[in-house]
């Protein structure tokens, strides 16, 4: 075509609108947004920063069509452009991983990691059989069967009968002894490995063996470690374990979806975990999404995705050893991958307590339960990540301010609980929102953490002195 169609000025006049000019209010939630995470530090283990191809293809006009069912036998037409994306996407996968295409195959259609998990239980067992996976106060996921003494949580509680196993309280490593003799009780059809919160490796030969002895699948749900895993960072779980869900947007650094791989090899995985996605769990799939985790697929196969994996484990041991110099304790006593586990208990503290000073100072962690913990309410520690700071381009000597940051923080904690009179939570917000010193300390953080964050690019922000400040 050689000349633009002008742009009806009618009921579609809409649908060629900036958002900036249609949309003043949604537009101005992006921009601040934008400026939070330029001028913060980004700590939370399951969260990184995609890029700029990614977001493209995540935002396209692939978001308007409908393929329900596999490449080449679509419910819908018009799938000719789809069904060469889709097959792309899973060759990447499947080389992303190294895997043998003969042996292993993968679905790229699941919404999330929430909905692989469900539908890989879904392709493997039947509804109230058993399932054992790592308790989620001890680092699992909800979606591994979580459940409380007066309530069942999750699906895959609600649907399945579960049972956890856990961290050994002293070390904080997972109990496999335990997980053996519990499984010889408990007789799960289903053994899930893979966790939110947990810092070291896993065992996976040991895992299938415990399987083994019960005639069960074992799954991973590599979730929070798959960018370490495609880089070979962190053990592969597909040596050993049936199937293999993931996110792709932690360490992997894609758009928020999941992936489900399954052994082509044996008792008829293939169909059953494609049937398990399309249709029992899942209807259309989201192509635009699609089209972003082939675009991240192919950057985790570069090299220079192996050299952030390295860097993302060098980041999070540095941020350790700041951390343990300062004589403060983590559980497992440090980190193999992207977390550390940051156990307050010893210094008198909670993670509730330290999530809302770093709030109030652009830096953005959650609290967590750590080992031993009896509340579930007052989790003892903190959770902390390295995967978005190093997708900022930081390197050791960057996160070891990072950690004196967060040394801080602490030291501020201690002087709001000291002003607040009371542990309660309240009184503790009030003291440093306050007049007093902690008030005064913590202006002072949060304008040295915006002034140390406004150094550091923002991953998809080509320029980023088009970002508009907000505070
Ligand atoms: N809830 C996420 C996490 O923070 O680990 C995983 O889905």
């Amino acid at each position: 075509m050689s000349s633009s169609i002008p742009i009806p000025n009618d009921f579609n006049k809409m649908l060629y609108e900036d958002i900036s000019v249609y949309d003043p209010e949604v537009n101005e939630l992006i921009e601040k947004e934008t400026w939070r995470q330029f001028s913060g530090l980004e700590l939370i283990a399951s969260e990184n920063l995609t890029s700029l191809a990614v977001m493209q293809a995540n935002g396209s006009i692939l978001t308007n069509k409908y393929s329900e069912g596999l490449p080449g036998a679509r419910y819908y037409g018009g799938n000719e452009h789809i069904d060469v994306l889709e097959n792309l996407t899973r060759e990447r996968a499947l080389k992303a991983f190294n895997l043998d295409p003969k042996v292993w195959g993968v679905n790229v259609q699941p919404y999330s990691g929430s909905t692989a998990n469900f539908a890989a239980f879904t392709a493997l067992i039947q509804p109230q059989d058993r399932i054992m996976g790592l308790g989620l106060p001890d680092g699992g996921h909800l979606t591994h069967g979580y459940y409380t003494a007066k309530k069942k949580i999750t699906a895959s509680s609600i649907y399945f009968q579960s049972f956890p196993y856990r961290v050994d309280p002293a070390t904080g490593l997972i109990d496999y002894e335990q997980l053996a003799t519990n499984a010889n009780l408990f007789k799960p059809r289903l053994v899930v490995c893979g966790g939110s919160a947990y810092p070291r490796d896993w065992e996976y030969e040991r895992l299938r063996k415990i399987a083994d002895g019960q005639g069960a699948y074992l799954m991973s749900d590599m979730a929070h470690i798959s960018g370490l895993v495609a880089a070979a960072e962190q053990n592969s779980p597909f040596e050993y374990c049936d199937v293999v869900t993931t996110t792709t947007h932690k360490t992997l650094r894609g758009p928020r979806a999941g992936l489900i791989f399954f052994r082509k090899d044996k008792d008829d995985l293939e169909s059953r975990v494609n049937a398990a996605v399309f249709p029992a769990c899942q209807g259309g799939p989201h192509n635009n999404t699609i089209a972003g985790i082939c675009v991240a697929l192919k950057q985790a196969a570069e090299p220079a995705f192996k050299d952030y994996a390295k860097q993302v484990r060098a980041n999070a041991a540095a941020m350790a050893n700041v951390l343990f110099k300062h004589g403060y304790r983590l559980q497992t006593d440090g980190t193999a991958n992207h977390l550390i586990l940051w156990d307050l208990r010893p210094i008198g503290l909670t993670g509730s307590k330290i999530e809302k000073i770093c709030d109030a100072v652009h830096i953005t962690l959650n609290k967590n339960a750590v080992a031993g913990d009896t509340s579930a309410l007052v989790p003892g520690g903190v959770r902390i990540g390295s995967s978005a700071l190093t997708s900022r381009s930081m390197f050791e000597k960057d996160v070891e301010q990072v950690a004196e940051f967060l040394h801080r923080v602490v030291q501020i904690s201690l002087q709001a609980q000291k002003e607040a009179g009371s542990k309660k939570l309240k009184d503790f917000v009030d003291a440093f929102e306050g007049t007093g010193e902690s008030a005064k300390l913590v202006k002072e953080l949060k304008e040295d953490v915006k002034n140390f964050c406004i150094k550091f690019p923002l991953p998809s922000v080509v320029d980023s002195s088009t970002i508009k400040q907000f505070d």
